[in-house]
C-alpha cells in the first residue's frame, strides 16, 4: 500500500499500529499537516462513514476510527503553522444540543488558536442555554456552532432564535456535515439578528472570522 493509503487505512480499521512512523514520513512529504488530515485521512473517515451507513461497521468500531483520528491530530499539532502576536478576536465554539461529533470542531480550535484567536470551547451537546450564558459571560467576537447530524441542522435554526430572543446578535459561524450555504440562508440567517455565515471546512472558517474581524 501506498502512504497515502496506509494512512486512510488507519483511520478506516481504527488501528494505530504504524501510525506516528507513517504521521512522520508523511509530514517529509505533504505540504503541511493539514493537508494530511484533509487528504487521506478524511478519505478513510468518509470511507468509515460510507461503511457505517452500510452497516458494515458498528458504533463502536466507528469510535476506534475517531480515536485514531484524534491520535493523528493531536499528533500533528505542534506541526501547524502558528501565528504569534496580538489577539484577532475571542470565540466561543460548541458543538450542538443533541449532537457529540467533535472531530471538526476541534479542528476549527486549532486552527483558530493558530490564527491568533482566543477560542473557548464549550464541547459538545451545548443547549442554548448553556451558551446564551457563556456568550453573556465571555462576550466574544463571533459563535462557533458545528453539528454533523441531519437534527443537528434544525438544531442550529433553534439556536439562533434563542440566542437572538436572549438579545445576542454576535456573529455566527456555522459548520458541519449536516450543513450546506443554502441552508444556512435560507433557515438559520432569517432567524436572527446578527450574521450568520456557512464555513465548509476550518480554514474556511478562518477566512470567515478574519473577515468578520477586519
Ligand atoms: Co456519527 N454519524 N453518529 N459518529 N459519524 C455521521 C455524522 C453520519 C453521517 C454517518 C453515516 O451514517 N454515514 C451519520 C449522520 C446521519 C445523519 O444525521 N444524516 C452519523 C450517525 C447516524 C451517528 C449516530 C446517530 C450513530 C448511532 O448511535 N446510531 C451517533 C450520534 C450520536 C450523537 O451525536 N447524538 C454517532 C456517533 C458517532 C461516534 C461517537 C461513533 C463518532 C464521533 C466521535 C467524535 O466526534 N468524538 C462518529 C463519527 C466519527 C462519524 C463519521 C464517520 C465521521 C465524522 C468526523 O469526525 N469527520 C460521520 C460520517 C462522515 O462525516 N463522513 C458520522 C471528520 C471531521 C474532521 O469532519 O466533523 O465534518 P467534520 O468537520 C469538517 C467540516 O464539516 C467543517 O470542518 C471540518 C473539516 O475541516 N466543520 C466546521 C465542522 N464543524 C465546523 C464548525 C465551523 C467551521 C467548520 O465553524 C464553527
Amino acid at each position: 500500500l501506498s502512504l497515502e493509503e496506509r494512512l486512510a487505512r488507519y483511520v478506516i480499521e481504527g488501528s494505530k499500529d504504524g501510525l506516528i512512523p507513517d504521521l512522520e514520513k508523511a509530514l517529509e512529504t505533504y505540504s503541511d499537516p493539514l493537508s494530511i488530515i484533509n487528504g487521506p485521512l478524511m478519505a478513510g473517515m468518509d470511507e468509515v462513514g460510507r461503511l457505517f451507513n452500510n452497516n458494515q461497521l458498528i458504533v463502536a468500531e466507528v469510535l476506534q476510527s475517531a480515536e485514531v483520528m484524534k491520535a493523528a491530530v493531536a499528533f500533528l499539532e505542534p506541526y501547524m503553522e502558528k501565528k504569534e502576536g496580538s489577539t484577532k478576536g475571542k470565540v466561543i465554539l460548541a458543538t450542538v444540543k443533541g449532537d457529540v461529533h467533535d472531530i471538526g470542531k476541534n479542528l476549527v480550535d486549532i486552527i483558530l488558536s493558530n490564527n491568533g484567536y482566543e477560542v473557548i470551547d464549550l464541547g459538545i451537546k451545548v443547549a442554548p442555554q448553556q451558551l446564551i450564558e457563556a456568550v453573556r459571560e465571555h462576550q466574544p467576537d463571533i459563535i462557533g456552532l458545528s453539528g454533523l447530524l441531519v437534527k443537528s441542522a434544525q438544531q442550529m435554526v433553534v439556536t439562533a432564535q434563542d440566542l437572538r430572543q436572549a438579545g445576542i446578535s454576535t456573529p455566527i459561524l456555522v459548520g458541519g456535515a449536516a450543513l450546506t450555504r443554502k441552508f444556512t440562508e435560507n433557515k438559520i440567517a432569517p432567524e436572527y439578528d446578527g450574521v450568520v455565515l456557512y464555513a465548509k471546512d476550518a480554514m474556511d472558517g478562518l477566512a470567515l472570522a478574519n473577515q468578520i474581524q477586519q
